[in-house]
């Protein structure tokens, strides 16, 4: 797709050098929109590598540029890259960087400014494009930034950025490219190292010390209690993770901020994965002796749920490499937790090391726990969404690029790493469109289906993303959960509103995306993608689930707009907005 006529293979530009990392790194994609900023480097990307390896994936916003990064590289682990306009492009793109930093994703983001030598800016333009320390607008957050100041120096500014993005603890990098820098021409030839000498080190395995006493602690523990946060998806971890909990008979917990760890059906799981923690897992920290926690996102926050402010009871391990990660501005650390035994480096490693150390064999014998438990419904929620889906696939694996709160993992357990990816990250809202395509583009031949359950509000927010599906052909289901409403935050104007003795009923003011709805499948129709709905009879879910089922199999993306009971799965005794005023009151 998108062949240019007449490629030139010489490498003359500055930006031909730059051009030629990427191809080097076997990066696939460069998701964009364009600008006068980096058109040296557009041009060397179409006229010089022919829009292949890596092929650019035009995107309407760079903020859904940057969201199907993220999705890639939540799908496959890998970055890709991403070019953004001068300061604007860069400014639109923050958002979703900052996503992308705090669920510590891999990305390479290609940015610009004008030229650096004032002498050779244009009038007015590159003026208001140029800013000092382009870098500063996301180094907060971004694990590593440069500005090459010369084109012998592209080179090793791209080694590093992707030695940088790629190694553990992951998070995206930026390099910015002087768009004087990239219109020089060569007058001699720049050499391009070898990336296989400068590849990403491997994930440090903790020390051996902490091993043994971590070792020492599980192999004592009458009620260990497994937290499950970031690992690798693949099935060789995954199937390590729940050896372990099996030899330790250990009670499982999982993370809907992490993704699929670990089976949520197998008879060790502790209830679904949380946001917030149920009933039965405070229930299961409560009771255990030790917890280990494989790097839990936010284990300080969970060990307070548990306990509230007082003694921690249990002895806590903690396994991951996050620590080197924090840099005191955003607090994306999470609360301090105590930790007993502190294994610095990666958590799969240990898990490996934990397995050789533990006594075999398995002191249980496991079995998958029934089927999912059905319960038919007749009103239309997400539970009716989810078995019309079931009936739709069939035995097809499903991967979840983003789920709207309330969707009945109990009714879909997850089974395979690839099942269900996780959140945001930085709970920046409008991820969801750009995170399902994404995700859709990494795993579009891997036999899977992708499927985004979105929020309307999400939803609406990056609704352009959808373009860029149709153009690509990416498969991809996005299933709208439309409330016609931020429900969240209705129930935190209802939480605030009874906190104050005033009226609850106007928590919806401000709130309620209605009079009109929008309709959201004719905004995807718009864009070139398959828009069924809205729906808003039960009876109609099956039907449209099979077109959809069938459209996205023939390679195109398909959205169904759902409009659900705005209550569905959501109380305020849940919310946020209760807890905190509850701790207040
Ligand atoms: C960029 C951004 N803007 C606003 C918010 C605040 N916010 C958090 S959840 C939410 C509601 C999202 O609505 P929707 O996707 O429809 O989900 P619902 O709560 O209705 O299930 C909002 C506005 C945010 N987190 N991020
Ligand atoms: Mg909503």
């Amino acid at each position: 797709m998108d062949e240019p006529k007449e490629v030139d293979p010489a490498m003359s530009w500055g930006s031909d050098v730059a051009a030629q990392m990427l191809r080097r790194l076997d990066i696939p994609y460069v998701a964009l929109n364009p600008g006068a900023s980096y058109r040296g480097l557009h041009d060397s990307l179409v006229n010089h590598l022919g829009n292949r390896a890596p092929q650019m994936i035009m995107c309407l916003h760079e903020e859904q540029a940057v969201a199907i990064a993220h999705g890639y590289a939540k799908a496959t682990g890998r970055a890709m890259a991403v070019a953004l306009h001068s300061n604007v492009g860069l400014m639109h793109g923050t958002m979703a960087i900052y996503n992308a930093w705090c669920d510590r994703a891999p990305m390479l983001i290609l940015g610009a400014t004008g030229p650096v030598d004032a002498t050779l800016r244009r009038p007015w333009i590159d003026w208001i494009h140029t800013s000092q320390d382009q870098g500063a607008l996301v180094r907060n957050y971004v694990k590593w930034d440069d500005q090459p100041g010369s084109v012998a120096a592209i080179p090793e500014s791209m080694l590093r950025a992707w030695q940088q993005t790629s190694s553990a603890p992951h998070g995206p990098v930026y390099v910015c490219l002087d768009a004087a820098i990239q219109e020089q021409r060569l007058n001699e030839e720049v050499p391009i190292p070898d990336p296989g000498r400068y590849a990403a080190p491997m994930a440090s395995r903790p020390a051996a010390s902490g091993l043994r006493e971590a070792a020492r602690l599980l192999a004592g523990a009458a009620r260990p209690v497994i937290l499950f946060g970031r690992g690798r998806r693949t099935e060789e971890a995954w199937e390590r993770r729940v050896a372990l909990a099996e030899r330790l008979n250990a009670a499982m917990l999982s993370d809907l901020k992490a993704g699929a760890m670990v089976p949520t059906d197998h008879p060790l799981h502790v209830g679904e994965p949380f946001n917030q923690l149920s009933k039965a897992a405070k229930d299961a920290l409560q009771r255990a002796d030790v917890v280990l926690s494989l790097a839990s996102i936010d284990l300080g926050g969970v060990l307070r749920q548990a306990y509230g402010r007082g003694a921690i009871p249990a002895r806590v391990i903690h396994a991951g490499d996050d620590l080197y990660l924090h840099n005191g501005w955003g607090k994306e650390h999470m609360e301090l937790p105590a930790i007993d035994v502190h294994l610095l480096g990666d958590p799969d490693a240990a898990v490996a090391e934990l397995l050789d150390a533990l006594p075999s064999p398995p002191r249980v014998a496991t079995s998958r726990s029934s089927e999912s438990k059905e319960h038919a419904s007749e009103q239309l929620n997400l539970h009716a969404v989810a078995r019309a889906l079931r009936e739709a696939v069939g035995e097809q694996p499903v991967s979840f690029a983003a789920l709207a709160r309330a969707w009945p993992v109990d009714l879909w357990p997850h089974r395979h790493p690839l099942d269900y990816l996780g959140k945001d990250g930085g709970g920046g809202v409008g991820s969801g469109p750009g995170l399902t395509i994404g995700a859709a583009l990494a795993l579009k031949d891997s036999g899977r289906l992708t499927v985004g359950v979105l929020g309307d509000g999400d939803c609406l927010m990056s609704m352009n993303a959808l373009w860029t599906a149709a153009r690509y052909r990416i498969p991809a289901l996005f299933l709208i959960a439309n409330n016609r409403s931020y429900y969240n935050d209705e129930l935190h104007q209802e939480g605030v509103a009874r906190q104050r003795g005033r009226n609850p009923a106007n928590r919806w003011i401000g709130q309620a995306i209605d009079h009109p709805a929008p309709d959201i499948a004719k905004l995807a129709e718009a864009q070139g993608v398959a828009g069924i709905g809205p729906l808003r009879q039960v009876q109609e879910l099956r039907e449209a689930m099979r077109k959809a089922v069938e459209c996205v199999r023939s390679g195109s993306p398909c959205l169904i707009d759902v409009h659900i009971d705005p209550g569905h799965g959501r109380h305020l005794r849940e919310s946020m907005a209760e807890r905190s005023l509850a701790k207040q009151a």
